[in-house]
Formats: C-alpha cells, sequence, structure tokens
C-alpha cells in the first residue's frame, strides 16, 4: 500500500549534566574546582532526498531521538555534544507540528535540510560557579531535558504537471511516451496505485509530470480510492485532462470531462481553477468523430487528439505543455508562519495535596532541580530563596498546609512552617 501520510514522534537530546569535581594530584591538596560542563543533546532534523517517493519508512518506525549530551568530566573536561538525527523524507514532504496542526517546514527541494527541534543545553560544571566569593562550588547543574513531540508527515508531490481522468483512460501510456518513466500499465481500473513522476524534456527546458491514480464518481467526497491522491496535484501548475475518446467502456466522453471537473471542485475549487490542457486519447478506436467537437464546445479549449498507443500527437501534447508552462508561475513552497516548539516550562508549579501532606511539581520545580544539589549548604539556601520568590509558600499556605505538615518537593520531604 502506497504510504503518504504519517505521525511520528521526534525528541532531541538531553544536554550532559555539569560535573562536580576538584583537582587533585599527588602532593597536591585543596585543587580548585575543575568539573566541566555537560554537552548539548543532539539535534532532529529532516532531509529531503529525491531517492524517497513514499512515508512507507514511518509505518514501522515512528520514535525518533538524538543522542544525548554526555556528561562533562574533571579536568574542565567538557561533555561530547550529542549527535544530531537527521531523518530523510521524500522530497515535497510537508511537516506539521500534530498538536496545532501549524506548519513547520515544507520540504520542497532535494537535499533541502530543516533543523526542527533544538537540544537541551548541557549543565555547568562546578568550574563554572567557582567566584572570589565562592572558592569551592561543590554543586553543577544538570543538563537540560527536552520533550518528546508529535509531528504528522504529508507527502505533496511535487510536479509542474498533473494527469488526471477516469480508470483505464491511458494516463500511464501517456507518461510512458512523454518520458523515460515506465508506470504499470493494464487494461484494468487503478493499475497506478500511487504517483509516478516523470521528466519531460522539451526544447531548452524539462519539467515533472506527475501520473496518479484514476478518479471516480464520489471520489471527492472520498468514496473513492482517487481522492487521497489529489493532494499529489495540489502544488503541479498545469492539469492534464486526459479523456478515453472511444466511450470504450460504455461512458460517454463529454460526461467523463464534467464528472472529473466536478471531483475538483469538490476537493478544492483551487484544483479546478488550475489551468487544464484536454486530451482525447484512444483515438484510433474512434468510430464517432463529433467527439471531439463536443468536447470542444463543453471545455472552450482546444482539444489535442491523441493516441498513446500509437505515438500520436506526443509532440503535440509535450509542446503544449511546454508553452502552456511557460506561462505560468514557478512552484513555491507553502507559506506559513514559522513555528518553534515551546520551550519546556520553567515558570509553572502545581500545588496537590497527597495523603500524608503535599506535593510541589512542575516546570519551575524541574529547573530547580537542574540547579540544585540538595545536600549541599550553598546550593539549599538558593533553593530556599527561590522556594519563597516563586509563591511555593504562599501557594502551599493557599492549599491549607498547617506548621508541621509534610511537603515534598523533588523527592525530598520537608516539615512546612510559616
Ligand atoms: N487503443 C488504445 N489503447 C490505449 C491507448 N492508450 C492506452 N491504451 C490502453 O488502455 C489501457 C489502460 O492504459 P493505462 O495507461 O494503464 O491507463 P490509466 O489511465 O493509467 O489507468 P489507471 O492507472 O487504472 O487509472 C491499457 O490497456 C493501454 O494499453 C490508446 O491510445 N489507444
Ligand atoms: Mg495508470
Amino acid at each position: 500500500m502506497f504510504i503518504d501520510k504519517a505521525k511520528i514522534y521526534i525528541k532531541s537530546g538531553d544536554g550532559g549534566n555539569g560535573c562536580t569535581s576538584f583537582y587533585t594530584e599527588k602532593y597536591v591538596s585543596n585543587g580548585g574546582p575543575d568539573g566541566g560542563n555537560g554537552g548539548a543533546g543532539g539535534r532532529i532534523g529532516f532531509r529531503a532526498v529525491k531517492n524517497k517517493s513514499t512515508l512507507a519508512d514511518f509505518k514501522f518506525s515512528q520514535h525518533f531521538a538524538a543522542e544525548n549530551g554526555e556528561s562533562g568530566k574533571s579536568r574542565y573536561s567538557a561533555g561530547k555534544k550529542g549527535k544530531d538525527l537527521v531523518i530523510d523524507v521524500p522530497v515535497g514532504t510537508v511537516i506539521r507540528d500534530a498538536e496545532s496542526g501549524s506548519v513547520i517546514a515544507d520540504m520542497f527541494s532535494d537535499g533541502m535540510t530543516v533543523y526542527v527541534a533544538a537540544g537541551g543545553n548541557g549543565g555547568k560544571g562546578n568550574a563554572f560557579f567557582k567566584s572570589s566569593r565562592r572558592q569551592a562550588p561543590h554543586f553543577s547543574q544538570s543538563g537540560e531535558k527536552t520533550l518528546e513531540h508529535a509531528v504528522t508527515l504529508e507527502l505533496k508531490t511535487i510536479a509542474d504537471v498533473g494527469l488526471i481522468g477516469y480508470p483505464n483512460v491511458g494516463k500511464s501510456t501517456i507518461l510512458s511516451v512523454i518520458s523515460a518513466a515506465r508506470p504499470k500499465i493494464a487494461s484494468y481500473h487503478f493499475t497506478t496505485l500511487s504517483p509516478n513522476l516523470g521528466m519531460v524534456s522539451a526544447y531548452d527546458d524539462t519539467f515533472v509530470v506527475a501520473d496518479i491514480p484514476g478518479l471516480i464518481d464520489g471520489a471527492s467526497e472520498g468514496a473513492g480510492l482517487g481522492h487521497d491522491f489529489l493532494r499529489h496535484i495540489e502544488r503541479t501548475r498545469l492539469l492534464v485532462h486526459v479523456i478515453d475518446a472511444s466511450g470504450s467502456e460504455g461512458r460517454d466522453p463529454v460526461e467523463d470531462y464534467k464528472a472529473i471537473n466536478r471531483e475538483l471542485v469538490g476537493y478544492d475549487p483551487a484544483l479546478a481553477d488550475k489551468p487544464q490542457i484536454v486530451v482525447l486519447n484512444k483515438v484510433d478506436m474512434l468510430t464517432e468523430f463529433s467527439v471531439a467537437d463536443k468536447i470542444k464546445a463543453e471545455s472552450g479549449r482546444d482539444v489535442i487528439l491523441m493516441s498513446a498507443a500509437l505515438h500520436s500527437g506526443v509532440d503535440e501534447l509535450i509542446k503544449t505543455m511546454y508553452f502552456e508552462l511557460k506561462k505560468l508561475p514557478e512552484i513555491k513552497p507553502l507559506e506559513y508562519e514559522p513555528f518553534e516548539f515551546a520551550a519546556p516550562d520553567k515558570e509553572g508549579f502545581e500545588v496537590v495535596r497527597t495523603d500524608d501532606g503535599f506535593e510541589v511539581f512542575g516546570g519551575m520545580i524541574d529547573e530547580l532541580a537542574r540547579n540544585v544539589v540538595l545536600d549541599n549548604y550553598d546550593s539549599m539556601q538558593y533553593f530556599q530563596r527561590r522556594i519563597k520568590e516563586s509563591g511555593v509558600d504562599k501557594a502551599l499556605r493557599k492549599a491549607g498546609a498547617k506548621d508541621g505538615d509534610t511537603v515534598r518537593i523533588m523527592d525530598v520531604e520537608f516539615e512546612y512552617y510559616e
């Protein structure tokens, strides 16, 4: 099965912890603090690659994590940075934040790389905290922890021209005679199950043509197989509307033409507004020659008569596409507001009443945990000051804490006193 949508989970690396260490050497006593900083965690990036054409890989692996930063070491040695993780996706993949639906990146051109999640900062080692007032800091900072984010991937093929029409009208055959592409061709419906791309050369130029599975009535309401594939022509500049002129399946070519256009409107009126070239294929089987005039009258456009099987009309189609494209603006990536994942909350906290007292947790507490070593005097002082300043005291009182109650913060129990 062709897979062009996926949801995956990404997590950049945590920062490495800072190190608490003191210089030691034979005959040297009381060496100064020499704990190095932790390394930053690796980033998560996406790279557009043209040798991938589906998102099938993401059906089986959905969790992606970049490497964590290494902890700092003694002798001022900094921890190694975590390696970035770059995830390859097909060109044309649109990446969105799963929660808000906001576009994070449009992987528009081959080789384009976008980093979407920064790694956590490394914690500072104790050497960093040395000052004239504090000669021997017995603490260091923990690395920043990162959050996992859900993102959706959606492939929207990038091609200049899209071939559309009912099943079995000869779209893939046409692609095979105008380009080097070799799509599967057979005389039954839905031979094509995923978009095929072909590169067409004309004069001084080349352009990309996409052949998608056939559309059927009701497809725009999701009833048919073709509906899902319309997304792959959303970005095209020009449509080639292929009609089976012979009516060999008992349908009326004019009705076919109208029905397909209705599908386009039903999916997205913008699709119906795209310029179209109308191709009457299988004219080798034509018995009723008024068909061409009827389609011309209906569409108000010139109609190209073609027999892909006999290679007739091929040059005219290529030429018409070429000149039509010349008049049209280049394909552009999606326009979107730059999106950044919210940094972990460093301010908020929550007081919760438990069986035997109170517990405080939240982003502010996590951040505090990075910066505090509980059995260290300096550090404890800082901790107590922060708890007061940030209003935890007050919040506890409001939650009903009384003198002597047990309060748990960062896995440590305190007794509450006003
Ligand atoms: N007589 C005749 N047969 C043709 C012509 N073009 C294609 N065919 C035949 O029509 C059948 C369908 O051709 P495809 O190219 O697979 O049609 P398609 O539109 O891609 O079909 P789906 O992928 O199912 O949507 C095949 O048996 C082709 O050989 C033509 O110009 N004349
Ligand atoms: Mg086909």
